[in-house]
C-alpha cells in the first residue's frame, strides 16, 4: 500500500465491537449507504459486459435501502478510458479472467507492484454499459463517485486505486465521509468480491464501523470456494458481515 495514505488518512484499525455496542452508541451515529457500480455493464438481463448472475433482481433491495432514513447516501461508477490497463484487449495474446499484469507505483519505485487480473473492455465512459441502472432510485443519492479514471490503475475501491493520490482527487472520498461526520458505513452492489469487497475493507481501515449487507450484493463468482475466503478476509478486516433483518443497526 502506497504511503501517499499517510496523513491526512487514518488508517488504523478500530475494534470490532458487535451490533449491541453499536445501538448502544447510537447518539452520535451517522451513517453512510454506499451503493458500488450498480451498473449496467455489471448487471445480467441484459447481459453487460462483466456481467454478475442475478445482479438486476436485486433493484427492489437496493432501493428498500435507498428510502430508508441513512444519514448520507453514494453512489459510486467504475468509469474506465477505452484504454485503460485492465482491459485484456490492451495487452495482446492476454485473456481477461485469466492472465494478469503487475503494476508498479510510477510516483515511488520503492511500494510493493501489485497484480491486477485482466477483464473484458467494461465501463467506457460515454457508453450505454457505464450508467447506473436505470432501475435504482438515483433521487436519493446525494453524491456519485466516480473511479478508475486514471487509465494507470484498476480501481475497486471507492476510497481510491491502490497507489493513492490526493493530488488526483484519489481522496475524494475520505474527504467526503470525513466533512459529513460519517460514522458507519453500510456497503452494497456489484460485485462482491470485487468492489463492494475493496471499499468494504478500505472503511474498515480508515476506521469506520463497517458493515456489508449480504443480502444487497452478488458475487460474480459463485464457487464456495470464493464465497468463503473473501467472507473470511472482511470478518477479519473488522468488517461486519449483516442481512436485511438487521436494520435496527442503521436506524
Ligand atoms: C469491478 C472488475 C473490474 C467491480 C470493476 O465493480 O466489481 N470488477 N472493475
Ligand atoms: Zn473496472
Amino acid at each position: 500500500r502506497s504511503d501517499t495514505s499517510s496523513p491526512p488518512f487514518k488508517r488504523e484499525r478500530r475494534q470490532h465491537r458487535g451490533t449491541q455496542a453499536y445501538n448502544n452508541m447510537s447518539a452520535g451515529k451517522r451513517a453512510v449507504l454506499v451503493c458500488v457500480d450498480i451498473q449496467n455493464d455489471f448487471c445480467d438481463d441484459p447481459e453487460g459486459a462483466l456481467a454478475v448472475r442475478g445482479s438486476r433482481a436485486l433493484a427492489p433491495v437496493w432501493n428498500e435501502l435507498l428510502a430508508m432514513p441513512f444519514a448520507l447516501k453514494v453512489a459510486t461508477r467504475d468509469c474506465h478510458p477505452a484504454d485503460h490497463v485492465s482491459f485484456a484487449s490492451q495487452h495482446p495474446g492476454k485473456q481477461s479472467f485469466q492472465d494478469t499484469i503487475t503494476v508498479k507505483n510510477p510516483e515511488n519505485e520503492q511500494d510493493t507492484p501489485f497484480t491486477s487480473t485482466l477483464w473484458p473492455n467494461h465501463c467506457i465512459r460515454g457508453t450505454p454499459g457505464c450508467e447506473i441502472i436505470s432501475e435504482l432510485d438515483m433521487s436519493k443519492v446525494q453524491h456519485i463517485i466516480e473511479k478508475g479514471q486514471d487509465k494507470r490503475f484498476e480501481c475497486y475501491s471507492a476510497f481510491g486505486p491502490p497507489y493513492r493520490n490526493p493530488k488526483l482527487g484519489d481522496d475524494q472520498m475520505i474527504r467526503l465521509l470525513q466533512s459529513e461526520g460519517i460514522t458507519d458505513v453500510f456497503v452494497v452492489g456489484l460485485a462482491y468480491e470485487a468492489c463492494v469487497f475493496h471499499t468494504a475493507k478500505d472503511a474498515a481501515e480508515y476506521g469506520f464501523r463497517t458493515y456489508l449487507i449480504e443480502d444487497a450484493a452478488a458475487f460474480a463468482n459463485k464457487s464456495d470456494d470464493n464465497i468463503s475466503s473473501i467472507r473470511k478476509t472482511l470478518q477479519d478486516a473488522g468488517v461486519s458481515l449483516i442481512g436485511l433483518q438487521s436494520k435496527e443497526v442503521w436506524e
